[in-house]
């Protein structure tokens, strides 16, 4: 679908983002191998997390969805289920890394696909350590690319020194290390999110956190839980960079979650001069939240690289258009996973802020951009991509003219109430 977008005055108001999509999959996973009900509070109603329900309900388990809330009957691992058809993921990356890790100790064979984006991307990452713990993968391109068949059993522990800082790499093999034999380890170069350390610890798991490298020993029985499910920090991030750069705004974002290691998009938008304030922090939950208010900034420049990319890798695009609206010159490298995302987000993110005159380059692992330059609308595309959607919309806010967004139903991905939000705040006059 092309959108028609027009640039507007301001922004003023209030937002409850949604759900936590990394923390929405993660609850509907857990409570689908635990033994009892799990009910999940603010679930993400994106399609992505709409996909893990439809994978799990296809594998036997009784999951109930209204809205926000869902209700998830476990068996343990033993009630899953030969699926009668295909798992389809859709989009979703961390649907099928996370469940190859889950399907790697039930003994039968399953099919998993996607769309034209999952095709696309790597899944040896999690295949070659699943084939090590003795997992039978097979697919595409030597079982890196869907459509993939895997065969599980008893998987065997392993330490697993990762070669990417992945939060869905080393879920996946934490996962299959839940359910086999003797101790898994994961040790990564750089921490990534810890979604699933805190959870499986909610579900009753031992886990041990010794720096780099996370442990657990097989055999642990999960135990049904309540999960409330915070703010996604990666959709906020929409709303902090059109506060920032769009004049006379102020914006209220409420619940947002604050995990540290999702927290690098506040660090550095706070580096480059924009003004946020907490208010209501609770970090006394095992995923900590708190309220944002976030007003109109004058931006600097910054250099972003190394330990803080894993921390705001899914907020590159968003950051790289408030760099656009920086005085001065914004570096962004050591982010080469970006290739790798729903699309090339490199390419992607350069390409379509070029067409609105944007002065941005690609570099192999970022980009760098000037700023602070005047955009004018385009016609622009999402590529499917959900968070690039979402970018190009809050550029649009700031553009001379109209600006023209094909494939903007991507956004649906992630935050199906994207549109509606923005619209219910924005002031023209
Ligand atoms: O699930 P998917 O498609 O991989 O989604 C993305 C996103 O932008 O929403 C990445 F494209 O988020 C990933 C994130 O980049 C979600 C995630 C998780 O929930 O574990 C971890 C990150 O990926 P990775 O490869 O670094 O583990």
């Amino acid at each position: 679908m092309v959108k028609r977008l027009t640039p507007i005055k301001s922004l003023n108001g209030t937002i409850k983002v949604p759900g936590d999509k990394s923390i929405s999959h993660r609850a509907v996973m857990f409570g689908s191998i635990a033994e009892g009900t799990t009910s999940i509070n603010g679930f993400l109603t994106g399609e992505d997390c709409l996909s893990t329900i439809s994978c799990f309900q296809k594998l036997g388990v009784a999951i109930k969805q209204e809205n926000e809330h869902v209700i998830v009957e476990g068996k343990g691992i033993k009630g899953l289920q030969p699926p009668s058809s295909d798992l389809d993921v859709g989009n979703s990356g961390t649907t099928i890394r996370l469940m190859l890790g889950i399907l790697a100790n039930t003994p039968f064979t399953s099919v998993l696909t996607g769309d034209d984006s999952i095709a696309k991307r790597p899944m040896n990452r999690v295949t070659q350590p699943l084939k090590q713990m003795g997992a039978r993968i097979e697919g595409r391109d030597s079982g890196n690319k869907v459509p993939l068949q895997i065969e599980g059993g008893t998987a065997k522990g392993i330490h697993y020194h990762s070669p990417i800082a992945s939060a869905q790499v080393k879920s996946a093999i934490l996962l299959a290390g839940l359910e086999g034999e003797g101790t898994t380890s994961v040790t990564e170069p750089v921490k990534s999110r810890d979604h699933t350390e805190r959870m499986l610890e909610a579900f009753g798991a031992n886990i041990k956190n010794d720096g780099l490298t996370v442990s657990l020993n097989g055999g642990q029985q999960l135990k049904g839980t309540h999960i409330e499910v915070p703010g996604d920090i990666s959709s906020a991030a929409f709303f902090l960079v059109a506060g920032a750069i769009i004049p006379d705004s102020l914006i209220t974002l409420k619940k947002v979650g604050l995990n540290p290691t999702r927290t690098g998009i506040l660090d550095v938008l706070q580096d480059m001069g924009a003004q946020i304030t907490y208010q209501d922090v609770n970090e006394e939950s095992s995923e900590p939240y708190g309220d944002l208010v976030i007003h109109t900034s004058r931006l600097k420049g910054t250099i972003i690289k190394g330990n803080l990319i894993p921390r705001l890798i899914d907020e590159i695009p968003i950051i790289a258009l408030a760099a656009t609206q920086a005085e001065g010159q914004t570096i962004i490298q050591d982010a080469q996973e970006l290739r790798v995302k729903e699309t090339d987000r490199i390419e992607t993110v350069v390409n379509q802020l070029k067409k609105m005159g944007a002065d941005i380059q690609a570099t192999e692992d970022g980009m760098i951009i000037h700023g602070k330059t005047p955009l004018k609308g385009a016609n622009v595309d999402s590529y499917g991509d959900h968070r690039i959607g979402m970018m190009l919309s809050v550029a649009s806010c700031i553009a001379e003219g109209d600006t023209f967004l094909s494939n903007s139903e991507a956004v649906a991905v992630s935050y199906p109430a994207f549109f509606d939000q923005l619209n219910a705040i924005t002031k023209n006059n």
